[in-house]
Parts: structure tokens; sequence; C-alpha cells
């Protein structure tokens, strides 16, 4: 008798050649294309499975935990995994796994898009020009701040952060400095030209300044109405971490009075839904979080998860775990 294949759940639709790939070790119940499941209807397809692969908008949480006893990992398709309550996680004995590295250039890629679109006011004078606005041409027109050789303020310096910097100090000839949890050691700050200070002076001295930390639960509103205050009247806010950091009502409060000059938010507390003054301001450019979509990236992050489900389910063995004592307790 064969022993039957373990079970698992595509929890939102993937690339063919990644369901292809499950299909060669599971039984496999995937997620058809548009369709999103609600937290019971998340428990109920799992029911039976061993295995869940996730995106950010599928929470593994002590509720769904104590109602689905036969799941052993959720893989999920991102780098962060706030969607997971790790702790429970690994009280219920299940593994979960992100998939760092392969999409932090492509991440960082998007960071300085929406820092240049943002800057250059690339949205909002496309919008004037696709409403027929445009009637005449003159010297300050949609006239933005600048980017080459300014101040580019990174928190959160992990490998997207340094592929930021990286692009900032040697693309475009930025003054580079970061606040993060521990300071970089000196081989990664040279390599990024980057200067460690103060969370204060960041906000104080930065032109630009990127959010890319993880989202705990302690970084909820990092960024409020005082560091807002803090900033420049000509500075930027770009945020491609998690919507939860920012407070999103101080900043609508800051962009409609010019207190800063403009955001780019690639992510939104309530994601999909967004703040309606966030819509009611010219100065923000927003996009539905998308700073790793490229195809290649996106087929790799899918590919890792899907490779740790294998690797897990058939050896016992994870690529990238996060809760790696419940492998080895
Ligand atoms: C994901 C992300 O595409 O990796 C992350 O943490 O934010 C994005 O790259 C998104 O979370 C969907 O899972």
């Amino acid at each position: 008798m064969t022993t039957p294949r373990p079970a698992i759940l595509i929890a939102r639709a993937v690339f063919p050649e990644v369901e292809h790939k499950l299909r060669q070790h599971f039984e496999v119940e995937s997620t058809p294309p548009g369709v999103f499941w609600s937290p019971a209807q998340l428990a109920e397809k799992l029911q039976g499975k061993t295995g869940a692969m996730t995106t950010g908008g599928e929470r593994v949480d002590a509720a769904l935990l104590a109602a689905c006893p036969q799941l052993k990992i959720a893989a999920n398709i991102a780098v962060g995994y706030n969607n997971f309550d790790l702790p429970a996680m690994t009280a219920a004995g299940v593994l979960g796994t992100n998939t760092p590295d392969v999409l932090t250039e492509t991440t960082a890629d998007f960071g300085f898009a929406l820092l240049m679109a943002t800057a250059r006011r690339v949205s909002e004078s496309e919008h004037f020009l696709r409403a027929g606005q445009w009637k005449e041409w003159s010297l300050d027109l949609f006239a933005g701040v600048e980017v080459h050789g300014s101040t580019l303020g990174i928190l959160g310096m992990g490998r997207i952060g340094q592929a930021i910097a990286r692009r900032g100090a040697h693309g475009f000839g930025m003054n580079v400095i970061y606040h993060n949890r521990s300071r970089l050691d000196a081989d990664k700050e040279a390599a990024c030209k980057a200067r460690y200070v103060s969370k204060d002076e960041l906000f104080a001295q930065a032109d630009h300044v990127v959010l890319v930390l993880p989202y705990t639960p302690t970084a909820y509103h990092t960024v409020g109405a005082a560091e807002i205050a803090r900033m420049k009247p000509s500075a930027t806010l770009i945020n491609i971490a998690r919507g939860g950091i920012v407070d999103e009502d101080a900043l609508v409060a800051a962009l409609r009075e010019r207190r800063i000059a403009a955001a780019g938010l690639d992510v939104f507390e309530g994601e999909p839904q967004v703040n309606p003054g966030l819509l009611s301001v010219p100065n923000v450019v927003l996009t539905p979080h998308i700073a790793s979509a490229t195809i290649p990236t996106r087929t790799a992050m899918a590919m890792l998860a899907a490779d740790n489900l294998i690797a897990y389910l058939t050896e016992g063995r994870a690529l990238t775990p996060l809760n790696p004592q419940v492998i080895a307790p």
C-alpha cells in the first residue's frame, strides 16, 4: 500500500508553473484567480490539509490554528510575515516560512520609483494632463523637489533598506543616513555609503524618508504627528513597508496643510481599503502594494514558498524557516 500524499491548499491563485510543481508532490486544492477567502472560509478549506501556501492577505492566528489541527506548515509568499502569529504557530507546532532575498532588488527598484514619482510629481501631473487641464506651460508647472544630491533617510536598514541606500548613494549621489534597531557593521555602512543617525535626526535631516522596517507590534504608528512635525516642509515620506507603521490621519493632515511636500504609499493600514483622506489630497502617490510585483520576482517568491512546502512535508527541513524550533525542538 502506498502512503497517501500530503494535502495542501494554495490559498490565493499562483502561476501555473508553481501549481504544477506542487502537484508533483501533493494533493493540491487551489484557489481560482479573483477568489479571496474569509477567515472562516480559509479554516474550512484547510480541513484535512497539512500545508498552506499563503500571502500577506491570509491570517494564520490562534483561531485558525485551533480550527485546523492537522496543519503543519504555512508558507508565506512574502518576506514580511505580520499575517502570522508566530508565537501561536510555534506553540501549535506549525512551521512558518517566508521569502527573503529573492525580492530585495526588485522591491528596492520600486522604492526608488515611488520616491522619484513622489518628488517629481509624476502622478499628480499625469492626472492634470489626462483631465485636459494643461493649457499653457509655465516655469513652475509641477515643479517638485530635488532627488540627486539630496539627503535620503532610510528607516529600517535590512536587505531592502541597504539596496535602496546603494541606489541613492551610487546612482544619485545622495547623502544617505539611516536608523535601525542595530547599527550596521562598518563594511556594510561603507558599501551603502550610509551614516547612522538617531530616529529624530533622521526625520529632521532627510529630504526623503523611506520606510522599510518590519511590521512588528511595536512598529505600529512609528511615524505619527510628532515624527511628521520634525520633517522639513520640502520633504517627502515613502512607505513600502506596511501601512500600520504610519498614522494615516496625521499624514493626511500634514499633506493637506503642506507641512511636508508629498508622500508615496504602496501600503495602507486597512488595505485593500484606503483611508478616504488619502484619496482626497493631491500630493500623494498611491499604489496597490506592488513593490515586489514583477513576473520574475513574484514567480521566484512563489517558487521559494513551494520549495519550503516540499522540503518540509517530504523531508522535514525548510529553506527559510521563521520558527526553526518547530523543526528541531
Ligand atoms: C508581497 C510584501 O507581495 O514580501 C512582502 O512582505 O509586502 C510583498 O512583497 C505581499 O505581501 C503579498 O504577500
